[in-house]
């Protein structure tokens, strides 16, 4: 009964499009909102874009903050060509001056201050972590997510997460210090931070994507009851 096997194949493809759609929340997918920034030492402040109206993504505003702490120059650009774009990072340190904790950073906003996305992250229980991706990194950074309630505070990773090559990391919730009571399901604003050590002299990365899961487990339980 081809007729009847076409239906059934059907409502197996939705079926695994409601779950796909369910499965995860996009923060940032980096797959729309093109920009290229760049900041220099020299007047000592970061440069900063702000972008309104993004589809797909979380509150639909993104700023990208790009600052370089020592002699030389750091750059970030989304460009739409491939068919998993991210935003590629690039630093080059000019000499040997003094250490200082990264030589570059770059930061991403999503909310706060300017929106109150008042978003529950959990998803009504069922997500329980970040995982951020990346598709190239030259050398080690150094990663860390913070986030802010609207009038009660702002909690931050208490573990560093060190991204030591190309793939995906997760960053679990139970990592976050919630000493001020914030609440995941009246999240207001999300930083994403990842910073360059001082070696090597110039390095970069591509980050393609930053999203709220499920913990690996919970996802197979979930298939399997499909
Ligand atoms: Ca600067
Ligand atoms: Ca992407």
């Amino acid at each position: 009964m081809p007729r009847s096997t076409a239906s059934v194949a059907f409502a197996f493809v939705f079926a695994g499009f409601a779950l796909a759609i369910k499965a995860d929340i996009t923060v940032d997918n980096f797959e729309a909102a093109p920009f290229n920034i760049s900041d220099i030492l020299a007047d000592d402040l970061s440069v900063s874009n702000f972008q309104t109206g993004i589809p797909d993504i979380l509150g639909g505003t993104r700023k990208s903050i790009l600052q370089t702490n020592v002699p030389g120059n750091v750059s970030a650009s989304l460009s739409l060509q491939s068919v998993d774009n991210g935003v590629s990072v690039t630093k080059v340190r000019n000499g040997d001056p003094v250490p200082v904790d990264f030589d570059a950073v770059i930061s991403f906003e999503y909310g706060a201050p300017r929106l109150r996305l008042n978003t529950d992250l959990t998803g009504g229980g069922q997500y329980d972590r970040f995982r951020i991706s990346f598709s190239d990194l030259s050398a080690p950074i150094w990663l860390a997510v913070a986030l802010g309630e609207n009038g009660v505070g702002i909690t931050q990773n208490q573990n560093p997460l060190i991204v030591t090559g190309p793939g995906s990391y997760d960053l679990p919730f139970s990592d976050f210090a919630f000493a001020t009571r914030l609440n995941l399901i009246h999240v207001d604003g999300i930083w994403l931070g990842l910073g360059f050590s001082d070696t090597p002299a110039s390095a970069s990365f591509v980050l393609t994507d930053f999203r709220v899961v499920p913990e690996p487990a919970a996802m197979l339980l979930l298939g399997a009851g499909s």
